[in-house]
């Protein structure tokens, strides 16, 4: 019967999924793969992430670190750190997709070993003082609040000589240099590296609106290595008496490296703002996800319509491209930072703000 073989060889030809598979299994086999199957996964219409927002409450990251320098020394560790690990992004050492960021200590009378890497470094101090941190055989005191640089493949070594624990939030560009397979790193002979130039050099040098007049104006790291606290809060404070505030931000100013006017770190750009006691701001997003670590003050900030309620040294990370609000029940301070340098420099960085 014609009708019946007609009828056989069509139930019998490849459907056009069956011959598109069988296409895509013959090209795998020789390392190929169709765009069309993937290019709405890798080429999304806005930003998509597995990072979440999350908040470490300092008072149990506190008690973890101390139970961590019984368990072993900053010696043998290398670095006592605690890794802010996303809980979206768990077993993969990062805070955000593009950022790494832990909490370290350092006993009284402790040293943290000296080594140098690829990946830049920057410390915010939540608790202590009396540390120091070495770069380039200088030292610099480390106080809270205090922000300071390890600019990428410079030796560091950390210490403490006060009779109190040092605590600091590090944060580093570590899946940003992985990303490239750029990653390269040393330990120093010398547990200590030898200490060449006075405690201040580079903030007189470089940190008193003058440069020395032969200075490579293309460094793309700032000569300065450390922020002190004290100065950055004056500056807030004066500002704060001009009434100029920002519906979104509050007060924000940006650490800048004073030969470029850029950020103060080739990837990472680090903050520093101040929202008054009651201020509510206007929602906001923008490319870069947000650490933050709070100074001074509590609020609430709101991602995603979940609530964030933070105090002094909590720590706090904002998804890429989430609105977010902050409301200050007291006067607030909060440090931040994120990839904005690496992303400027890319010509990635978008910014929204949304109503009030
Ligand atoms: C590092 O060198 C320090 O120098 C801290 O204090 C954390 C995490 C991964 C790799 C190197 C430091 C680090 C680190």
């Amino acid at each position: 019967m014609p009708d019946d073989d007609e009828d056989n060889k069509m139930a019998d030809a490849p459907t056009e999924a069956q011959r598109r598979q069988a296409y895509y299994e013959r090209i795998a086999a020789d390392d190929f793969t169709p765009l069309w199957e993937v290019l709405s996964a890798i080429i999304t219409k806005e930003p998509k992430s597995d990072c979440v927002a999350h908040l470490w409450p300092y008072e149990k990251a506190r008690a973890y670190l101390m139970e961590a320098g019984e368990l072993i020394t900053a010696r043998e560790a290398e670095r006592r750190v605690l890794i802010l690990e996303n809980p979206g992004l768990r077993g993969q050492s990062r805070i955000t997709t593009s950022l790494y960021a832990g909490l370290q200590l350092v006993r009284p009378g402790e040293v943290a070993p000296a080594h140098r890497h690829s990946q830049s470094a920057l410390r915010f101090i939540v608790e202590g003082s009396g540390g120091h941190t070495a770069v380039d055989g200088e030292r610099t005191p480390m106080a809270v609040g205090d922000f300071v640089i390890t600019p990428p493949w410079t030796f560091h070594d950390h210490g403490n000589h006060s009779d109190e624990p040092m605590i600091w939030l590090d944060g580093l560009d570590i899946p940003m240099v992985s990303f490239f397979d750029a990653s390269f790193a040393e330990g120093h002979p010398d547990e200590e590296q030898a200490v060449i130039r006075e405690t201040g050099d580079s903030q007189a040098r470089y940190g008193a609106n003058m440069l020395p007049i032969d200075f490579d104006s293309r460094s793309v790291v700032s000569p300065v290595f450390n922020y002190p606290y004290a100065r950055t809060r004056e500056a807030l404070e004066s500002m704060r008496r001009q009434d100029e505030w920002d519906s979104c931000h509050g007060l924000k100013m940006r650490y800048i490296n004073p030969n470029t006017g850029g950020f103060a770190m080739p990837t990472m750009a680090t903050f520093m703002q101040l929202l008054p006691s009651g201020f509510s701001t206007a929602p906001y997003r923008s490319t870069d996800a947000m650490v933050f670590s709070v100074v001074e003050g509590s609020g609430t900030s709101t991602v995603d319509g979940v609530d964030m309620a933070w105090g002094p040294k909590d720590i706090f990370v904002v998804p890429s491209w989430k609105w977010i609000t902050h409301h200050a029940g007291e006067d607030a301070v909060l440090f931040s930072f994120s990839d904005r340098a690496a992303q400027h420099k890319l010509g990635l960085w978008r910014e929204q703000r949304g109503k009030s």
